[in-house]
């Protein structure tokens, strides 16, 4: 008798083009063999960088509704993975899942910053806010700019590379904030790098492609979550998403277009667990 997958409850936008947030969780984590359960904050018509300015519904009521429903249903998540919560009601609509299901592993992707600065619309109070989620979670998963910003420091300073002390120090400091930390997206020379703190300190590199797209971070994330659910550590689970991440910009075209993201369809077969039917 196969054992049902594990369910991932995805507290993350819907952004119809673009390739980020739930776009390109769901096929990720459906190919690696756990559930998502999709819980749309905010359906935009493309992401908010550089598409212009989208159409956006808010899915505040839509969301406690939803939770309600799952909580009536006796649906219990195994996992909480968040994202892009973009007010700070979205942000509490997150807490709300956090409670109702205090079992569930709580992964946190506190996406509000990237490139030294605060993406449109993150004000201090929703930062904050992001911040308290992070503190109620199980392990989180910044960029550099939101590690920064979670830790009350300058967001955009020191620029340019970190070195692999500077590195674990950071991703060690924000386990004051959460128990487990993976920082992403560290500048390490030619290397791009994630630091893991929590467990056993490590830090992981790639080459680094001088291209920079949307919705890499929430195909780490993704990669992280999924991977974490079949039971490996989690700088295993870190080093297969960066891993990944690094191959999909490798097989996006040197002359797409990156505000759409990267070209990773054709390799999600590579993420299928093999020879387990
Ligand atoms: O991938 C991060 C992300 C998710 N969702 C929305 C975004 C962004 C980054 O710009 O705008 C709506």
């Amino acid at each position: 008798m196969p054992t049902e997958p594990k369910k991932v409850l995805c507290i993350h936008d819907l952004s119809g083009a673009g390739r980020c947030s739930l776009s390109v969780i769901m096929p990720v984590l459906a190919v690696m063999g756990v559930q998502p359960i999709a819980l749309p904050t905010m359906v935009l018509s493309t992401h908010t960088g550089g598409l212009g300015d989208p159409a956006r519904l808010d899915c505040q009521a839509y969301g406690r509704a939803a939770l309600a429903h799952y909580r009536d249903l006796g649906l219990a998540p195994d996992c909480i993975y968040t994202g892009y919560l973009g007010s700070e009601p979205l942000v509490d609509l997150a807490a709300e899942a956090f409670r109702l299901w205090p079992g569930a592993l709580k992964i946190v992707d506190p996406v509000m910053a990237d490139g030294g600065k605060p993406y449109s619309g993150f004000t201090p109070e929703i930062i904050a806010r992001v911040g308290q989620l992070c503190a109620a979670a199980d392990l989180i998963l910044p960029n550099l700019t939101e590690a920064r910003l979670l830790l009350g420091e300058d967001p955009a300073c020191p620029a340019g590379d970190i070195t692999l002390e500077e590195a674990q120090d950071l991703a060690g400091r924000l386990t004051s904030i959460a128990r487990r930390v993976v920082v992403t997206g560290l500048p390490m020379g030619k290397f791009v790098g994630c630091a893991g703190a929590g467990d056993e300190p490590f830090v992981v590199r790639h080459l680094h492609i001088d291209r920079s797209f949307p919705g890499t971070g929430d195909i780490f994330g993704a990669i992280v979550t999924g991977s974490l659910l079949r039971g490996n550590v989690l700088s295993a689970a870190a080093d297969a998403a960066a891993g990944f991440v690094a191959q999909a910009i490798q097989h996006t075209p040197r002359d797409a277009d990156t505000r759409f993201g990267v070209w990773f369809e054709p390799l999600l077969p590579r993420l299928a667990p093999m020879g387990e039917l």
